[in-house]
């Protein structure tokens, strides 16, 4: 039984044992002798198409080629709002005298990659929605320096398609182009 001590409830006064009544069956809920009619676990399952939880299978829908030289290129992918896509930036190439860089980084052979352009006034690596090289970008980094050369940031949808360049002082010495891959739920 959820209500203990019946036998002495009979002993006291109608009201009081009416008060005790309730006060029971409020502790039954709150302790879960009652049929709650929600279960929590349902709301972890309604996931549909689209759903964009960190877990959701994501495969590729468009593979685009950034240009070193600075090119601005854009997706035909429209990105839907509310749809978290993930970025995925790989590959090296060129970006002046032989030296490689990736997405992120450039002149890796002395073991310490850079991030800043010489100038030390841009950023070096792949923008988005970010056509103009500056000190920041967008997004802010790729992550830590990978060997890989392959790195992904997740990317919330803007109703548009994206715009894509790489950011560079002096771009025009640059040779070879990058993969990115919008991949989506
Ligand atoms: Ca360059
Ligand atoms: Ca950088």
């Amino acid at each position: 039984m959820c209500f203990s001590g019946a036998a002495s409830v009979f002993e006291l006064p109608l009201r009081v044992r009416s008060v005790l009544r309730c006060a029971g069956c409020a502790l039954a809920l709150v302790a879960g002798c009652g049929r709650l009619r929600f279960d929590p676990l349902t709301r972890a399952d309604d996931a549909g198409p689209g759903d964009a939880s960190p877990d959701a299978p994501y495969h590729t829908l468009e593979t685009l080629m950034v240009p070193a030289l600075g090119t601005v290129v854009s997706s035909t992918t429209v990105l839907q709002v509310g749809v978290t896509y993930r970025l995925r930036a790989s590959g090296t190439a060129d970006v002046g005298g032989g030296i490689l860089g990736d997405a992120e980084y450039w002149d890796w052979t002395a073991g310490t990659p850079l991030d800043l352009a010489t100038n030390m006034m841009v950023d070096a690596g792949i923008g988005i929605d970010d056509p103009t090289p500056a000190l920041t970008k967008t997004p802010a980094s790729w992550g830590a320096y990978t060997a890989t050369h392959i790195y992904e940031v997740a990317w919330p949808g803007t109703g548009t398609n994206l715009t894509a360049n790489y950011h560079d002082d002096f771009p025009s010495n640059n040779n070879g182009n990058f993969t990115l891959e919008i991949l989506g739920p």
